[in-house]
């Protein structure tokens, strides 16, 4: 129940467009949804997982299993507002192309309407979204990954304002056609209006295609929001770190994908008496408090993760997350009605369902789960869960990292000298490709502050916005930054970093830092630690080795400089002065 007109009128206008057979608003009810499931268990889209109470094992059409990049565009008015690294197209011309494809494009099915609040509800750094969907998969999804329901409708009040966000999968159901499992459509758009604030997604039921909350409001419509009004919407997870004995702080991380964002947000360190505590693992949002300090949000209500890779040992947290009111998507399925997917257990079952359905043997030579299969679950049901995730004023944010993969030249930490030169090292996060990705492995990838698919506005003008955070507060209120790599390799392609619960020792350092105890070194790309500042205690690791993590060779980051020049004319005038400054003062460093 709603009085606000201009919901009403959109909706009404949306309805007339897509034409459903009925509109359903969704109340965010357990009865509501288990009436949902029910129709989805019936009609064999969704299975249960007897093991895990009230969850469900989906598959999807195997041509809708990921975002797809290439369809998504940002409509800004101007062209130089989408800027070299987004798909624009004239915002009347979009409209034009999708209001054809929508038009009947519910036929046969329900428009439910999903009232959202991306993070608590009522908290000042929150915003409202309404999604219209003909997805019941997209409902069930939306109801883990955000607050939704009537109680968003009562924040939202009579003259509130929300993100439009009209979603549906393109398959409508016209004379007795009969359904599918996973209904979609080979033409796909992904479309965002950031002077409107509007999102228009169509052809797609998967992920971050049709969840719009995520990627789609959080990041690409928030990170013009962020813009106009002086706040940060990114890419980022949020964990707490409580010393034995010492003070807790929040830090807030962005890497590129396939760099264990998840694993990291939820791990376990080894180092005895330290605490590492979860309040996002894939996006903050964050605003200055009355204190001067920046104050981070998690928007989300659930995770969304990639499924292959995750253990036991690679992430318990997420294990235990996912254990009931959950939702697996393109994973495989066991003989004895469990779900299983690549690297979730030493023991490789005989006999599996894969993720299209088909009897799978291990010696078939097909991937069981696809490599981009994922698990929802409630953020309330991590192990790990920060006492503070819900707070509606956030967490104050003491350290920002950016990382990458990198087998060679980058250490494994190194601090900012100040926060001009730490956004130049968000603009510099680079991954090495895995065979998770398409394309070769091994290559170079640009990601700057992990955000290249994310934003929702020239690349060159969100540096600049970064900069400008920057003079909005007193120096000694902002984050420090530093640049993490896990990823280092030596000559025969071994990792020499132990990863995983041992980043802790990493993280240790920077909570030194940020008290201003950690032993330091300067060198021309920042301060390192000292070979003895990193606490390595029972790692067994070389002398050599840990003087490689924490070494700086001249020749190799000269090559750096240079690719760093060479990557940033993309961004032609767009780019902040600052940067290219702080480039030419790192190649000064190493040249003297
Ligand atoms: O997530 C990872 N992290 C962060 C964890 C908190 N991964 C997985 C990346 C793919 C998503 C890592 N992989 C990390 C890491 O820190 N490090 C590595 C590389 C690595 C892999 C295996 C071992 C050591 C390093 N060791 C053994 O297998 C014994
Ligand atoms: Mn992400």
């Amino acid at each position: 129940m709603t009085n606000n007109k201009k919901l009403i009128e959109w909706v009404k206008s949306m309805e007339q467009m897509c034409k459903p057979d009925r509109v359903h608003w969704c109340d965010g009810s357990q009865e509501e949804n288990d009436r949902l499931i029910k129709i989805c268990v019936e009609n064999g889209s969704f299975k249960p997982i007897p093991k895990r109470p009230n969850s469900y094992w989906v598959i999807s059409d195997p041509k809708d299993v990921a975002r797809v990049e290439d369809r998504t565009f940002i409509c800004s008015e101007k062209e130089e507002d989408a800027g070299p690294t987004n798909n624009w197209m004239d915002p009347k011309e979009m409209k034009k192309i999708m209001s054809g494809l929508y038009d009947g494009c519910m036929r046969g099915r329900t428009m439910y309407v999903i009232p959202y609040s991306m993070g608590p509800l009522g908290s000042k750094i929150a915003q409202i979204g309404i999604e219209l969907t003909d997805s019941i998969y997209v409902v069930v999804n939306m109801r883990i990954m955000t607050r939704m329901g009537q109680k968003v409708l009562d924040v939202l009040g009579e003259d509130g304002n929300f993100v439009p966000c009209l979603h549906s999968v393109g398959a409508p159901l016209i004379d007795g056609k009969k359904d599918v499992p996973w209904p979609c459509n080979t033409n796909k758009y992904i479309t965002h209006f950031p002077e409107e604030r509007t999102i228009w997604s169509f052809g797609s039921g998967y992920g971050g295609n049709a969840l719009l909350g995520k990627k789609c409001f959080s990041l690409r419509i928030a990170s013009v929001m962020a813009r106009d009004e002086g706040w940060l919407a990114e890419h980022m997870l949020i964990l707490g770190i409580t010393p034995p004995g010492g003070q807790k702080r929040y830090i807030a991380a962005a890497f590129p994908s396939a760099c264990g964002k998840t694993n990291l947000a939820m791990m376990t360190p080894s180092l005895p008496g330290w605490k590492v505590e979860c309040v996002g693992d894939d996006i903050a949002w964050m605003k200055f408090g009355d204190d001067g300090r920046l104050y981070a949000i998690n928007p989300e209500y659930g995770f969304f993760g990639v499924a292959p890779g995750t253990s036991m040992e690679t992430n318990a947290n997420a294990m235990l997350s996912m254990t009931e009111n959950s939702i697996f998507t393109n994973v495989a399925f066991t003989d004895d009605s469990d779900v299983w997917w690549e690297g979730m257990t030493d023991e490789i079952p005989s006999h599996l369902t894969d993720w299209n359905g088909n009897d799978w043997t291990p010696d078939c030579g097909r991937k069981a789960a696809h490599p981009n299969a994922r698990f929802t679950a409630p953020a309330r049901q991590c192990p790990v869960i920060d006492p503070a995730w819900e707070d509606p004023k956030g967490v104050p944010i003491s350290a920002f990292l950016f990382g990458g993969r990198r087998s060679t030249v980058v250490p494994l930490v190194y601090e900012a000298y100040n926060w001009n030169h730490g956004v130049y090292m968000g603009s510099a996060a680079a991954s090495e490709t895995t065979a998770a990705a398409a394309g070769a492995v091994g290559k170079l990838r640009h990601d700057p502050f992990a955000m290249l698919p994310f934003c929702g506005y020239h690349m060159g003008d969100y540096f600049a916005h970064w900069i400008q955070i920057g003079r909005m507060a007193f120096p000694d209120r902002l984050p420090k930054i530093f640049y993490v790599n896990w990823f280092r390799k030596d000559e025969n392609g071994k990792f020499i970093w132990p990863g995983y619960g041992d980043n802790i020792r990493a993280l240790k350092w920077i909570i030194e830092r940020v008290e201003e105890t950690g032993k330091y070194k300067e060198t021309p790309i920042g301060r390192l630690p000292t070979h003895d500042a990193i606490d390595t205690s029972g790692l067994g690791l070389s002398p050599e080795i840990c003087h490689k993590l924490c070494e700086v060779n001249k020749d190799d980051w000269l090559k750096e400089v240079e690719e760093m020049r060479d990557y940033y004319k993309i961004f032609g005038v767009k780019l902040p002065r600052q940067l290219s400054e702080e480039l030419d003062k790192i190649e000064e460093r190493l040249k003297k």
